[in-house]
């Protein structure tokens, strides 16, 4: 069946942002005189979408969660980025049964002892799914609080053995131009990829999530397998991981690719260090105070250096100028 997409996704790709996907999606909205008043007459771009996730099994609590005010379930998965589904906040969720997740399995190569083709039920099996409450700050400004399930990546890195030329780990997003809207588009260069420096995916906060809010990940959000690594802008935390490669060199990243001077590799959450076009000194809490559109013009608050986990993460870049490793 053909999907019909949208002619204003039709966009170069070394024109677009998130920023500016966000303003034109702005100025649709106020053009079609559908600002503030939408929420107040029950118009809410996030209302539950209604898909049906499973409840996860066993999860322990992790002593470190945040104990701050947490995203609604329904804002947090109605209000996405996943490109291969769309450009809009709300087209992962629209278009959440296109990704298909099952059977799903993980290539794991490069520079390591035990490469090969892992079954989603290999990675999972020895992995006890801890729940841990961390913030994640989109590079456009907000963030959520959200209760991710899952296990530290570097557990499930080490598994395979990785050697000494292992410098870097590059990660890959599933494939699908057939079913995936968005990947009928050059929004970006498809497959999605993105890369952590080995310490950095060895880091005890990088979680690789299988579920949120107890129950497994929803296919908007990243299903079944995606990172979470909270210091970093949302964009390093890529959903729906088919790949995973041990590499020398610095991997590309897909950001980085379509707009090197705005995304660089390291990505750090740093209010110090503007993005070109727009200040990262402050964001708005998606916390569900304040619903429908009305949250996009809520108050803001300022944004801490790594996000608030400098205590953990700030020792992995000693010695290293943030302003140019940005
Ligand atoms: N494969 C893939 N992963 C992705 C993205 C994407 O477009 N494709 N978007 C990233 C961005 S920009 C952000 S902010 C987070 C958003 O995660 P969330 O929708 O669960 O809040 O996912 C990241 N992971
Ligand atoms: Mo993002």
């Amino acid at each position: 069946m053909p999907i019909t997409f949208k002619a204003g996704n039709k966009i170069n790709s070394s024109e677009i942002t998130p920023e500016e996907v966000f303003n034109r999606r702005r100025e649709f909205l106020s053009a079609a005189g559908f600002t503030m008043g939408a929420a107040a007459i029950g118009i809410s771009p996030w209302s539950d979408v209604g898909a049906a996730v499973p409840e996860l099994g066993a999860i322990s609590q992790w002593s470190g969660s945040t104990t701050e005010k947490q995203t609604p379930w329904t804002q947090a998965t109605t209000y996405n980025n996943f490109y291969e589904l769309g450009t809009d906040k709300g087209d992962p969720a629209r278009n959440a049964d296109r990704l298909v997740t099952d059977p799903w399995s993980v290539e794991i190569e490069g520079e390591c002892g035990k490469p090969g083709t892992y079954t989603l039920e290999d990675i999972l099996k020895p992995h006890a799914n801890e729940e841990r409450i961390y913030r994640l700050r989109c590079v456009e400004a907000w963030s959520m609080v959200i209760p991710w399930a899952g296990f530290p990546l570097g557990d499930l890195l080490k598994r395979f053995e990785p050697n000494s030329k292992a410098k870097y780990v590059q990660f890959q997003t599933i494939i699908d131009k057939e079913r995936l809207p968005g990947q009928r588009y050059p929004v970006l260069q498809w497959p999605y990829v993105e890369g952590l420096r080995i310490d950095e995916a060895m880091h005890p906060l990088t979680l690789m999530a299988v579920g949120m809010y107890g129950k497994n990940l929803p296919n908007q959000s990243g299903a079944p397998l995606r990172l979470v690594v909270p210091w970093k802008y949302g964009f390093k935390s890529i959903k729906s991981i088919v790949r995973i490669s041990f590499v020398e060199k610095q991997p590309d990243t897909s950001w980085n690719l379509s707009a090197p001077r705005e995304y660089g590799f390291y990505s750090n959450v740093n209010p110090d260090v503007s993005h070109p076009r727009w200040s990262q000194a402050k964001e708005r809490r998606l916390d569900g105070d304040t619903k429908g559109l009305a949250a996009l013009f809520s108050k803001k608050r300022d944004t801490e250096m790594f996000n608030g986990y400098a205590e953990e993460v700030a020792g992995l870049y000693t010695g290293m100028d943030l302003k140019t490793n940005f």
